[in-house]
């Protein structure tokens, strides 16, 4: 099967990614290759400071960074809870190429990046990052709100031209988190999942409320037995809500891509906007509230 390529990414940083992972794919690199490389465009430069070493610190102060990467083998790799890594997707992607293992933590990921070369080192926080942190120990409350900072994470779902699939997530979490918590996106069938017989999805929003539910999991299942993925969308958010409505500071948003590259995107609230890439370029939209 030869057909364009597809890439779409969470908040309105996908766009910048899904930019670089069409250009990745178009250069002939892989769909893996592309998802990987996608959000490092984020790692690298996040405005919002909710992706890489630039994101708000928790609540000691200590930068800690999450990601995964899945592909359509079933293969993945992940890393949790990591500090000085400027790249924690190429981290989780030499997990799963090198290592016998899906998910390494705190110090073991931080020794595994040394010896890849991946780590860049303790560093201070900046005085941007200092002078929030501050800030935030004077109330010390902790009430994450829908769409802080209005586009956290960078989740990418990826399709090439020969219908390989791949998915991609990255975060610094969310801001003034206890330190040592791991939210939705490193855990697969949380944050994100590939099947190659279904397709792919990743997750964003309020990790505690995606990884008790397995969002991007049930989302892909949904479409191996025949849901579009609108429907799929639709089905994997009101599993969310089935118990009765979340407090009104929670949102999820969910990417879903079929293997055919038909997809969908759906969030709890309004607000969560995503990145479309296809030949014809990239476009910014926002996902309808589907609960
Ligand atoms: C987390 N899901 O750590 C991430 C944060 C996020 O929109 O995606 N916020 O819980």
């Amino acid at each position: 099967m030869i057909d364009a390529p597809i890439v779409l990414a969470t908040w309105n940083h996908g766009k910048p990614a899904t930019e670089r992972a069409l250009a990745e794919l178009a250069a002939g690199h892989s769909a893996l290759d592309a998802a990987e490389r996608g959000v490092m465009v984020v790692e690298s430069e996040c405005p919002d400071r909710s992706v890489g070493l630039q994101g708000w610190p928790d609540r000691d102060g200590i930068v800690t960074l999450d990601a995964a990467i899945m592909d359509d083998t079933g293969r993945s790799g992940a890393v949790a809870c990591v500090r000085g890594v400027a790249h924690p997707i190429a981290l989780a992607r030499r997990v799963m190429d090198r290592t016998p293992h899906a998910l390494l933590v705190g110090p073991g990921a931080e020794a595994f990046a040394r010896s890849e070369g991946l780590h860049t080192g303790a560093r201070p926080l900046d005085p941007e990052q200092e002078r929030a942190w501050r800030e935030w120990l004077r109330e010390r409350q902790y009430s994450p709100r829908a769409n802080s900072e209005n586009h956290d994470t960078i989740g990418m779902v990826v399709r090439d031209a020969h219908g390989r699939m791949s998915a991609s997530c990255t975060t610094s979490g969310l801001a003034w988190k206890m330190h040592g918590r791991v939210g939705d996106s490193p855990l697969v069938g949380a944050g994100l999942y590939v099947d190659p017989k279904a397709g792919a999805a990743v997750c964003t929003g309020l990790g505690e409320v995606v990884m008790r539910k397995l969002t991007s999991c049930i989302a892909v299942e949904r479409l191996r037995f025949g849901a579009s993925p609108a429907e799929a969308c639709r089905d994997a958010l009101h599993r969310l809500v089935e118990a009765g409505p979340l407090a009104a500071n929670v949102q999820v948003g969910l990417i879903v891509l079929a293997k055919d590259g038909t997809h969908a995107a759906g969030a709890l609230q309004p607000g969560f906007t995503y990145a479309l890439g296809t030949a014809a370029g990239v476009t910014l939209h926002e996902a309808p509230a589907v609960t």
